[in-house]
């Protein structure tokens, strides 16, 4: 039988475990990334190793998130993983360099390799045929270190596009509606590969809007083929010689398959406050709106900044709605200016931000009170923006100009003709915002340099041999990791300063969380089903780790924050029947008698309810990998043990 493209790049970068869907499987990680906000910490956890140089192909350090700089703490963060990145083989992509996922499917993604990035938006470089996976920091530094890096092997989908898109439809559409389909968690335990005579209709920077956007679907990643697109991308970028030829073969199989014609397609939108919260911008009417953002890792390409130039030109912003845009990188910045496109759009009366995450993560640009908010980004949670009560729509860069003109919710098509874009043969190739590290002689004399908002990461015990704690919190479904550890203008400067991030934890679902943890000494949570959907952030496992939260049980969790709880040392359990999830209640006495033990045989664990003389079965789905992570109290402390 033949191999689909998921398969072939698992096979060619399997170092342990059988490819059974289901089981663990261990891969060798070529490439990796991160991002300061995540970084800071996998660097600290890199250095808590004892590595001295990495040892993967290629890894980048970029700057995109923190670059709001409000006072020292982003700077000496910055400072810190710049002197990191140098010492110990690390290339480092400057502030202004651009979004981590489009610069590196720019400058750095190989069609063919593995790449996983301590962000959960990494499977972009699925857009040119990679194996990319957001991970948590942790496993990032262990991959950076030579080690493999574990997933549970995935189901294979086919989405087969048949036809193609209609004029004013984007790749976003295609993504919104893959999403209206399966639904932020109808991805999870999956690759989602898309194939069909479809594909060849689509570029690499449309291709990269769907896979980034996949991470919403909760898939491992998203993969599409790499072909005579990826390979005339590639030449434009002057790395022709990185292109490998990768399909499926013709006898391929897949776990399940679902086609979709592009011709059909319109333009959409996600409503608040979920990805997949879908309607058509027609059925969902004119409604009025306040502001309007064009950029992130999901559009913000050459390709998409020329579309909204294009609809801008010559016309003015709507007077009520205020319009930014961020390139999202250097190099598509640096061609929007040579050749005027920056111009229209500045003339149109759009506020230019800097090539980064800004809006995106809450850094800036948070909508006025009850404000309506289009915005060309992949997430659209509550109080992401950094206006509680704001609503935002995700919408293709198409539909984000139209009504950026017209004040009102806009399907494009009603503008007339699409006026026709040509990308240029090739792009203007300058790394000179790369930093290369220094040679290993060199390396020697390269002090790392800590800043006072560099604190120590909360350190985690060996499990013991009973758990009895409270239920501290109790959250219903799709609870997302901007929940459990918000980001932000006011936070994200402390992402390297856990005490001080656990005041926010969970401030969403309990203003008082962390005051409660603190009472309670140790804490269980409960959840519904998609705990920990969205962003990779191990802080949404290290601060509830420095909470005292002990386990955390769920209907069903996220693939990324999963992993996370365990590298933390928390134990993720899952109710073997879900009803038990509406018995217990906050405040109710847990225990978990002898778990070490049964952790250890992998026995079946019974949790008594203390308050309600009740008992309920408890499932976890651990390979003894990670049940041994567990006993050893998280990832760090297994290391160390098995290094010694
Ligand atoms: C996000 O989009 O939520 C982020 C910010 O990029 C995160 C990473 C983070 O929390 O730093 C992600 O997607 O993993
Ligand atoms: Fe940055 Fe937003 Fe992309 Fe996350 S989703 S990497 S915050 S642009």
């Amino acid at each position: 039988m033949g191999y689909n493209i998921a398969q072939k790049l698992i096979s060619s970068h399997l170092l342990s475990g059988e490819m059974k869907v289901g089981s663990e499987i261990g891969l060798r990680i070529d490439q990796t990334l991160t991002q300061d906000a995540t970084g800071t910490m996998a660097y600290l956890e890199f250095e808590a190793m004892g590595v001295e140089r990495v040892k993967t192909e290629l890894s980048v350090a970029y700057i995109d998130h923190n670059t709001l700089q409000t006072g020292f703490e982003n700077a000496d963060d910055h400072r810190f993983i710049q002197s990191c990145a140098r010492k110990r083989g690390v290339r480092f992509s400057r502030p202004g360099n651009g979004i981590c996922h489009q610069v590196h499917l720019e400058r750095f993604g190989v069609p063919g390799k593995t790449l996983i990035g301590s962000d959960s938006h990494t499977p972009t470089g699925g857009g040119i045929g990679m194996l990319a996976m957001g991970a948590g920091g942790l496993d990032v530094a262990v991959a950076m270190g030579g080690g493999a890096y574990y997933i549970t092997m995935p189901k294979v989908t086919l989405i087969r596009l048949e036809g193609q898109l209609k004029p004013w439809v984007a790749a976003k559409d295609i993504i919104l509606k893959v999403l209206s389909i399966m639904s932020v968690k109808g991805g999870v335990g999956k690759i989602i590969e898309y194939g069909g005579e479809g594909v060849k209709t689509l570029s690499v920077p449309e291709r990269a809007t769907i896979t980034n956007m996949g991470a919403e679907l909760g898939a491992t990643t998203s993969v599409f083929p790499s072909d005579d697109i990826t390979k005339a991308f590639l030449k434009a970028q002057d790395r022709e010689k990185d292109w490998i030829e990768l399909l499926p073969d013709p006898d391929a199989q897949y776990d399940e398959i679902i086609t979709i014609d592009l011709s059909e397609l319109e333009p959409m939108a996600a409503m608040p406050h979920m990805p997949d919260n879908v309607k058509t911008v027609a059925e969902i009417g004119p409604i009025k709106v306040d502001q309007v953002c064009i950029g992130s890792c999901t559009n913000s390409s050459l390709f998409d900044m020329l579309k909204v130039a294009a609809i801008l030109k010559g016309k003015t912003v709507h007077p009520n709605v205020s319009l930014s845009i961020a390139p999202g990188s250097k190099q598509v910045l640096n061609m929007l200016s040579l050749n005027g496109a920056l111009s229209e759009m500045i003339s149109a009366g759009a506020r230019i931000l800097e090539s980064a995450c800004g809006p995106c993560i809450g850094m800036g640009q948070s909508p006025n009170s009850m404000g309506i908010s289009l915005r060309t980004f992949n997430r659209n949670f509550e109080g992401r923006s950094g206006t509680a009560d704001a609503g935002i729509f995700l919408v293709s860069p198409e539909v984000a100009a139209a009504s950026a003109l017209t004040g009102v919710l806009t399907d494009p098509r009603t503008l007339g003709e699409m006026p026709k874009i040509t990308m240029p043969s090739s792009f203007i190739v300058n790394d000179n915002f790369v930093l290369m590290p220094a040679t290993p002689e060199e390396a020697k004399d390269v002090e790392v340099i800590y800043g006072p908002n560099i604190k120590p990461f909360p350190s985690s015990e060996a499990m013991p041999e009973s758990i009895i704690a409270k239920a501290v919190l109790k959250v219903g479904d799709n609870i997302t990791t901007d929940h459990i550890m918000p980001a932000g203008a006011k936070i994200l400067p402390y992402r390297s300063n856990i005490p001080y991030l656990s005041k926010f934890c969970f401030r969403q679902c309990d203003e008082n969380f962390a005051e409660h943890c603190k009472q309670a000494g140790k804490g269980i949570i409960i959840g519904g089903a998609n705990y920990g959907q969205g962003s990779s952030r191990e802080h949404a496992a290290l601060v509830p780790l420095y909470l005292g939260i002990k386990a955390v049980i769920t209907k069903s969790f996220a693939r990324i924050h999963c992993a996370n709880l365990v590298n933390s040392g928390i134990i993720p359990f899952t109710f073997a029947n879900a009803e038990d999830y509406e018995k217990i209640n906050v405040g109710d006495e847990l225990c978990l008698d002898n778990i070490r033990s049964i952790i250890k045989d992998n026995g079946k664990v019974i949790l008594k309810n203390i308050t309600r003389s009740e008992e309920y079965v408890l499932d976890y789905d651990l390979s003894p990998r990670q049940r041994d992570i567990l006993l050893a109290g998280g990832l760090l402390d297994y290391t160390r043990e098995n290094s010694k």
